[in-house]
């Protein structure tokens, strides 16, 4: 049993406004690897090589192959329960808003309805000519890349290195983390700006945090509590 369970729970009821903010940790236990370390993603290339838009221009297929491995994957994964803890949270105590930068869909699978992608979504596809996008679960894909309408090849409706997170919702996460009393960071590296920023935004104004990690991170001494241990485990408690 986590000690500081019913103390959790207590300031979960109290709290005005939590916040949930995820990364790619939340979703190791239903087999999604993380990006970085040990069991990350793709062989011998970095997340930082390959999701930008330059390498996308230089080589649309070789890119595709990556999100297109990753959307097939996933139609054989489940939310978790860290997932369904969230969903639990946000029916039991209401006023609790998921941040997340993962674009795998779980959190939504798992039930829960508002959501901030900071990283966008790996289920929607964006024309790279007309702008449009759309929603699509097909996976193996049956071209890559795939072609729009128009002629324009499409792309995943992802952000990547050097581009911009879609701006409402950030302004949107920026308003949530400015005003939460309580914030949970689960399953980060927290390492990718600007989405690393918001729990020190929430710190600054007084917001009390809990990271939930296997390993310690960068922010860890800047944050309230620290509980090391597999999310999905360790939400399970509280
Ligand atoms: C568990 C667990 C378990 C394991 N339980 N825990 C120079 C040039 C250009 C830009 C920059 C630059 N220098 C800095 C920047 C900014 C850049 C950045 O931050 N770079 C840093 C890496 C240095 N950021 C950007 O470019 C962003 N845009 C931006 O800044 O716009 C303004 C701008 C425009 C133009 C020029 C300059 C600035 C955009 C960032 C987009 C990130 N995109 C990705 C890919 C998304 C699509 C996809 O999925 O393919 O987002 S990268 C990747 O990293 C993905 C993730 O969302 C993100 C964060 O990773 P996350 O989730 O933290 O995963 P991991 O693997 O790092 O960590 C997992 C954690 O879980 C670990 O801590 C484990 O211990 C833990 N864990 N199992 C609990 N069971
Ligand atoms: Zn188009």
């Amino acid at each position: 049993m986590l000690e500081q369970a019913a103390f959790l729970r207590d300031r979960l009821q109290k709290s005005r406004c939590t916040v949930v903010f995820t990364g790619a940790g939340v979703s190791a236990e239903s087999g999604v690897p993380t990006f970085r370390g040990q069991d990350g993603y793709w062989k011998n290339f970095r997340v930082e090589e390959l999701a930008t838009p330059q390498a996308f221009s230089k080589d649309p297929k070789f890119v595709w192959d990556w999100y297109d491995a990753r959307r097939l994957a996933l139609h054989t994964k489940e939310p978790n329960l860290a997932h369904k803890k969230i969903v639990e949270w946000e029916k039991q105590f209401g006023n609790v808003h998921v941040i997340t930068q993962n674009v795998d869909g779980l959190h939504q699978r798992a039930g829960t309805e508002k959501i901030h992608c900071l990283h966008g979504d790996i289920w929607e596809i964006r024309c790279t000519r007309c702008g449009i996008s759309e929603r699509n679960v097909e996976a193996p894909l049956s071209h890559l890349p795939p072609v729009c309408a128009c002629g324009g090849i499409q792309r995943p409706g992802v952000v990547w290195f050097g581009e911009m997170l879609p701006q409402e919702t950030w302004e949107e996460a920026e308003r949530f983390c400015s005003c939460a009393d309580l914030m949970f960071v689960i399953g980060t590296s927290a390492i990718v700006y600007p989405a690393a920023g918001l729990p020190m935004l929430a710190k600054s104004r007084g917001c009390y945090i809990v990271e939930v990690n296997i390993q310690p991170t960068e922010l860890t001494p800047h944050f309230d509590l620290f509980l090391q241990g597999k999310a999905g485990e360790v939400l399970s408690q509280i």
